[in-house]
């Protein structure tokens, strides 16, 4: 499977144009809103939505739904799945489908955001062309019947739209009027800011988590480790360890003193009081083992014995 090349017939121009009016409107709300906000304003509007409707994406479409690394109970289910409507990144069904199809084509033709067309594409330019006939084809092999059969997926994928426009834009504009006593700090700030920077942080992890780091796990791959992908993602961007070991609900190898992994302490927090259970924990002893094994193999094809 050969990288394809760029052509302007592929161009999905509906959402060129509305990707462009969220960025100006970002933009704005940047610009002119954010200043006019207290510290208390912005750690809750910006930083509050964006750890709650990020854990929509991590918590709920990646870990839960995409691989299943966890089980979790009927009220974590809605409460994740309102903060992923909050995030307004397609429904989990559909996120969940091409993050599936990702993990097994990797960064070929298979994959929708293949690494290998360039930092562009991986980021946000899959978003605005058709998909590669690979992607459907490697698509269709796979099964979403788990996901069919989730009641609280299904309502979400029913009623995206509607989900869409009251998480993503009324809750936040009803929280700076009730919270705040202003409709125009809630919507630019809380909707409009919050909803393009959730986007980039999620986009990082396809794009930077697969250009710049360390690859402690699997050197074979592109995925990476990267600390401020982790930052921005909410315990993200151990994205090497992640491809290596995609059934592991922490996505990383350490706890979270030693890597930064908010959603793995949100899950903790959660299996503490019986909402999330059948954490699945991909062994780190084998990891590290796997990683010594390795380091001790290339320094005895440098002719240095290895340790006893
Ligand atoms: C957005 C997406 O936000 C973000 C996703 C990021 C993923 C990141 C993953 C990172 C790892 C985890 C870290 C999380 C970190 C979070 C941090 C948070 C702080 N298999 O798609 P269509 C079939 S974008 C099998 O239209 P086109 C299917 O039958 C913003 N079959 O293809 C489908 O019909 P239906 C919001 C598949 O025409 C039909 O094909 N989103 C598969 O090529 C057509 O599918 C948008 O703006 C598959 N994988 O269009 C929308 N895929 O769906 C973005 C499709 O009815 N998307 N089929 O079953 C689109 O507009 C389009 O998908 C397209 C391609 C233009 C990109
Ligand atoms: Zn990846
Ligand atoms: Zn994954």
């Amino acid at each position: 499977m050969s990288t394809p090349s760029f052509t302007w017939s592929e161009v999905v121009w509906y959402n060129v144009v509305v990707l462009s009016l969220w960025h100006v409107m970002a933009v704005y709300a940047l610009v002119y809103v954010l200043p006019t906000l207290s510290l208390v304003e912005i750690l809750s509007l910006w930083i509050g939505l964006w750890f709650y409707s990020g854990l929509g994406i991590t918590a709920g479409a990646h870990r839960l739904w995409s691989h299943r690394s966890y089980k979790a109970r009927l009220p974590l289910r809605v409460f994740l799945m309102l903060a992923n409507s909050m995030a307004f990144q397609g429904s989990i069904f559909e996120w969940s489908r091409d993050h599936r199809v990702h993990h097994k084509g990797s960064d070929t033709t298979a994959d929708p955001h293949n690494s290998k067309r360039g930092l562009f594409f991986a980021h946000m330019g899959w978003v605005m062309v058709r998909k590669h006939p690979d992607v459907f084809k490697e698509g269709k092999k796979m099964s979403y019947d788990d996901l069919e059969a989730d009641i609280v997926v299904a309502f979400q994928k029913k009623h995206y739209l509607a989900s869409v426009i009251l998480m993503c834009y009324i809750v936040p504009t009803l929280i700076g009027y009730f919270c705040f006593d202003s409709i125009a700090k809630g919507f630019w700030i809380g909707g409009i800011l919050r909803h393009v920077w959730v986007l980039h942080m999620t986009w990082c992890v396809n794009s930077v988590a697969h250009f710049f780091g360390y690859k402690p796990y699997d050197r074979n791959i592109r995925a990476v480790e990267n600390l401020f992908v982790s930052i921005g993602a909410i315990g993200e961007g151990w994205h090497n360890f992640h491809h290596k070991y995609p059934s592991d609900y922490a996505t990383g190898e350490m706890g979270i003193w030693q890597q930064w992994n908010p959603t793995k302490a949100f899950i903790d927090l959660m299996a503490f009081f019986g909402q999330a259970y059948d954490l699945k924990r991909s062994r780190t002893s084998t990891a590290t083992r796997e990683r010594v094994a390795e380091a001790v193999a290339m320094e005895t094809l440098k002719g240095v014995p290895p340790p006893p």
